[in-house]
């Protein structure tokens, strides 16, 4: 997150006190281990999935957390992003399924939380970030603005052409990892009794062709 080539660690915490909202914190990696916190933070009340990834391509981790409470301005669920820098974490924003720009959940859907994930679908240079619900996942592109709420690609089991029974867990876990080296991150996804690898292609629109879905994803495998 500091850019000295160290990975941090995020961690979220509260404790049992009905007026603790929680915290989410980062602690700088060294040579020798995790040293101090950095300076800022981000709400912990509700978060239950944390990624870091960075968003803005200027060199420094930003921390994207989940947060399962829901309130009047967006009931469907959050996202914190809290940017990085050599001096610690900026103030955070949010985005959601209310987020102006942002395509609605689908049917049935809720739960902009339960896992979130960040890496590069589109190898731009800029972080992405995907938000995985029961029944469908996210896919928000990262910029030298941050997260675009309006460029956002919503995944499905119909979308992504997946005809599995499980399907309904669809998006519960997920993990965005580049399994083939090309710089451009896969899309893991657990579906209840199987596994899916999505090529990075299906998270990225096809110019001039918004229709066209997962079509071009590259296998699946099964366990
Ligand atoms: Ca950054
Ligand atoms: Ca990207
Ligand atoms: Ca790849």
């Amino acid at each position: 997150m500091t850019g000295d080539g160290f990975d941090d660690l995020a961690v979220v915490y509260s404790v049992d006190d009905p007026a603790d909202e929680g915290e989410g914190v980062v602690y700088r990696g060294s040579p020798t281990g995790l040293t101090s916190r950095l300076t800022g933070g981000f709400p912990g009340w509700g978060v239950g999935s944390v990624a870091i990834g960075d968003i803005g391509g200027d060199g420094f981790g930003d921390v994207v957390a989940g947060n399962a409470y829901e309130d009047a301005e967006d009931p469907g669920g959050q996202i914190y992003i809290s940017r990085g820098s050599a001096g610690g974490l900026a103030a955070h924003r949010l985005l959601g399924p209310g987020t102006p720009g942002m395509p609605e959940a689908p049917d049935g859907v809720s739960g902009f939380d339960s896992s979130v994930t960040a890496g590069d679908v589109d190898a731009d240079g800029y972080g992405d970030v995907a938000v995985g619900l029961e029944g469908a996942v996210y896919i928000l592109h990262g910029g030298r603005g941050g997260l675009s709420a309006g460029d956002t690609r919503v995944l499905t089991p119909e979308t992504a052409d997946l005809s599995d029974p499980y399907a309904t867990r669809f998006g519960l876990d997920i993990t965005l990892i580049d399994i083939d080296g090309d710089a451009a991150a896969e899309l893991l996804t657990t579906t209840g009794e199987s596994v899916s690898l999505y090529s990075s292609s299906v998270a990225v629109p096809p110019s001039g062709s918004p229709s066209a879905e997962a079509s071009s994803r590259r296998g699946v495998v099964r366990r």
